[in-house]
């Protein structure tokens, strides 16, 4: 790739002119390497593939009724508590509620991704969604978190994660993962799928299929007495068999009273994070898997994050319980994730 000129488009996808933005700062060496093309995210086809998704109309969010029990930050867009330090449960009351909210989130989930299907806008999933989480007396976490605008996050094809729903259309071929956080009684449950729309194509399939099995080889490093970075390490094994690539940039957290609390649940190598998995923690696992660069650019939204390269990115997510003998999945359901029921449907 050429350096771009000074009054060019910014490789990083900003939007802005290279001598506002990256001007003076080296050059990713995958994009310097002419591998990857410069992106002008939003405002034309993202990187090589020319079907590359652009940003659609996003649409206020509809309202939470007043009974529903809200937490701190839905008023002002900013949690009012002290970060917690600590995801320990202690007691059968919060991990009761735990349950319970993790519960609710799969049955949010299984409700949003049943509509999938070539047609369907991204908005009309999150009102789905938004209604589900209300009939069943939950807030949905995502709406006014930081001032995000929506209840739930939707990711189509390049966006790695926090995509926005809106008005762009689901076509025969795309991936997109669902991701639906709710709180229910004081505690927050996280989890997320990518599913297919239409007929995947094999990159696809095999994106999909790996990033699950990233997922679980993950939770299954987790037992009382294990270094968090044997998560990271077992998924990052199955990823660059796979030949595929983990991102970086966005992490598992520690969940429960609040969205996020310490641990960082990093998905990459980490030989530093030697933190020792105690019993009671509840934390989600959640890692994004590129078919091409790890390396993310931001939609101007200060959101959505994509590929850098536009090449696709599947995430599955599940809030997980330490126990004395293993882990128990807060948001398991009863059979197989979603995706696999659908390729045995037959594509
Ligand atoms: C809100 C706030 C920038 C979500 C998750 C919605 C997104 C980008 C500022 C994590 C962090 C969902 O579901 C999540 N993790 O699994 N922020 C989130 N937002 C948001
Ligand atoms: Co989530």
């Amino acid at each position: 790739m050429k350096t771009p000129g000074r009054n060019d488009p910014c490789w990083c996808g900003s939007g802005k002119k290279y001598k506002k933005c990256h001007i003076g700062q080296a050059i990713p060496a995958e994009i310097a390497a002419g591998l990857e093309e410069a992106v002008v995210a939003g405002t034309r086809p993202v990187g090589r593939d020319a079907q590359g998704i652009r940003k659609g109309k996003v649409s206020p969010a509809p309202a939470v009724p007043a009974e529903i029990p809200r937490p701190s930050y839905a008023a002002t867009g900013e949690p009012t508590e002290r970060r917690a330090t600590s995801c320990v449960k202690t007691t059968d009351d919060q991990i009761r509620r735990m349950r319970a909210a993790g519960r609710i989130a799969r049955q949010v989930l299984e409700h949003t991704l049943a509509a999938v299907r070539p047609g369907i806008t991204t908005t009309e999933l999150d009102e789905l969604a938004h209604a589900k989480c209300i009939s069943l007396g939950a807030y949905p976490s995502p709406l006014n978190y930081h001032g995000f605008p929506r209840s739930i996050c939707t990711s189509v094809n390049e966006v790695i994660c926090h995509g926005i729903p809106d008005d762009r259309v689901l076509q025969d071929g795309d991936i997109v993962n669902c991701d639906v956080t709710v709180y229910f009684d004081g505690m927050h449950g996280d989890c997320s799928e990518t599913v297919f729309v239409g007929k995947p194509d094999p990159q696809s399939k095999k994106l999909v299929d790996t990033t699950y099995a990233c997922m679980m080889a993950g939770i299954g490093a987790v037992k009382v007495g294990a270094r968090l970075n044997e998560i990271g390490k077992a998924i990052t094994a199955i990823a660059h068999k796979a030949g595929f690539s983990v991102v970086r940039d966005f992490a598992g957290h520690g969940i429960g009273s609040q969205f996020h609390m310490d641990p960082q649940i990093v998905h990459y190598r980490d030989p530093r994070n030697r933190t020792r998995v105690v019993p009671g923690m509840t934390f989600t696992v959640e890692p994004m898997i590129n078919v091409g660069s790890h390396r993310c650019v931001m939609w101007p939204d200060n959101w959505t994050a994509l590929t850098v390269d536009g090449k696709r990115s599947a995430q599955f997510e599940h809030t997980i319980l330490v126990t004395e003998s293993g882990i128990e999945l807060l948001t398991g359901g009863e059979g197989p994730p979603f995706y696999q029921r659908q390729l045995a449907r037959g594509w």
